[in-house]
């Protein structure tokens, strides 16, 4: 997987990109992150990449020569088939299903704004697509460009140390995922559940999605409606929903 971060704050990507599970990802060649500054293809002396905004306002804008240029020079050392992605609130919103399509490409552009965003006519011509990590407004590009790479990393065969760890995730079946717990077995009086301890893991099993889908109904009701449920999970949520009636469901 080949990603380029067309970004004016190169070292804000690199950084993060050094630690945990995308630093070993790199360090492996699974994935490789290069950086493009818009500011190494300004014209004059000030090394200007932003300027007024014609109408008047606020801010500033980022002028088409310099942005331009960088996302083709990024988009020119990626592989046939890399889209141009640019990172907005106006773009459409990343889902794990979105996270999956974007694992699946040879590589991806990501291009970060700042200030109040691109000359429009940069979109037109230098932008594939426009993806949105959630319904608000950052102060630029750049986490979300983060966000996206961490999420498709972790999808990559290799990354993870233990291979059914994506898979089995919860969440990758359109549900939120289940409690976990670790020693002491009693922490301030509370105790780690019982059947976590049994060594029977077809109960283990169950009991997870059993929370995975009762904690997605009680949260995040539109994740079932959107993504539908399995029937062993469906089961599980009518058995709840049935010992709730009868006054026997624990808290949550
Ligand atoms: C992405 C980018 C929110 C998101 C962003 C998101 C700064 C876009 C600048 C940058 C423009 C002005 N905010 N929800 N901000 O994914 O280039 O907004």
């Amino acid at each position: 997987m080949k990603i380029e971060v067309v970004t004016l704050f190169p070292e804000l990507i690199t950084g993060v990109l050094k630690y945990g599970v995308l630093g070993r990802a790199a360090e492996r060649g699974l994935v490789s992150v290069g950086t493009c500054d818009p500011r190494a293809y300004a014209n004059d002396v000030h090394r200007t990449v932003d300027d007024r905004p014609y109408g008047g306002g606020p801010g500033m804008v980022l002028k088409p020569g310099p942005m331009l240029a960088a996302i083709r020079a990024a988009h020119a050392r990626l592989p046939e088939g890399s889209p141009r992605i640019y990172l907005s609130a106006q773009g459409r919103r990343l889902d794990q299903r979105g996270v999956r399509e974007l694992a699946a490409l040879p590589g991806f552009v990501l291009v970060a704004g700042r200030y109040e965003g691109l000359d429009e006519r940069i979109i037109r011509l230098g932008i594939d697509r426009e993806l949105s990590v959630g319904d608000y407004v950052l102060s630029g590009g750049e986490l979300p460009a983060l966000t996206v790479i961490d999420a498709v990393t972790r999808l990559l065969p290799g990354t993870l140390g233990d291979e059914r760890s994506s898979v089995e995730e919860s969440f990758d079946q359109g549900l939120l995922d289940w409690p976990h717990y670790t020693r002491p077995e009693v922490f301030e009086g509370l105790s780690v559940p019982g059947v976590l301890s049994s060594g029977n893991h077809a109960d283990i099993h169950r009991w997870r999605l059993g929370q995975a889908v009762v904690r997605t109904w009680q949260r995040r009701p539109d994740l079932l409606l959107a993504h539908g449920v399995d029937p062993e999970a469906s089961r599980l949520l009518d058995e709840h929903i049935a010992a709730r009636e009868r006054g026997e469901a624990e808290e949550g």
